[in-house]
């Protein structure tokens, strides 16, 4: 049902190792929780060198990649599947800038973080890109096809 809505696409959300360590993981979930959007697919794991490498491909000149790849590496993450009517650039949106010191208050990054090394959360930048890290991150298994009992947040 909520699949064939016109509209409906699907992020991947991770809470990175920092965010993990620093017990934000409730915090953040709630807010995509209490925003509306429906969860598809969730789990603590601790992310193989190669698949950080394959997610973060299109960074990997920067000179910032090797810590980058690091960081992701260093800890346990939260990987998530959410699904919703425009919710790649409204989970974009609650995260914030990808810099924390200009995040507006009220975002995750703006309320939570000071680093843009340690921005505690990553969103899918584009519905193509959320559709390829959920398939990267998670198995078709792991994801539930499902539909709240009531959900008139979601019509
Ligand atoms: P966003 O996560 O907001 O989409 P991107 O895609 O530009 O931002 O960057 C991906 C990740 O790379 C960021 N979340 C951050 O962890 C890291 N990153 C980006 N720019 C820097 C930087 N200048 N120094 C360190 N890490 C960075």
């Amino acid at each position: 049902l909520v699949a064939a809505m016109e509209g409906v696409e699907e992020t991947y959300i991770m809470i990175k190792p920092d965010g993990v360590q620093r017990g934000l993981v409730g915090e953040i979930i709630s807010r995509f929780e209490k925003k509306g959007f429906l969860l598809k697919g969730l789990k603590l794991f601790q992310c193989p060198k190669e698949l950080a490498e394959e997610h973060y491909k299109d960074l990997k000149d920067k000179s910032f990649y090797p810590k980058l790849i690091g960081y992701i590496t260093s800890g346990p993450v939260v990987c998530m599947a959410w699904e919703g009517v425009g919710v790649v650039a409204s989970a974009r949106k609650l995260i914030g800038a990808t810099n924390p010191l200009q995040a507006e208050p009220g975002t995750i990054r703006g309320d939570l973080a000071v680093q843009t090394g340690r921005n505690v959360v990553h969103g899918s930048d584009s519905p193509e890109n959320g559709h390829r890290e959920i398939a990267l991150w998670f198995k078709e298994s792991e994801l539930c096809q499902w539909v709240p009992a009531q959900a008139p947040w979601l019509m």
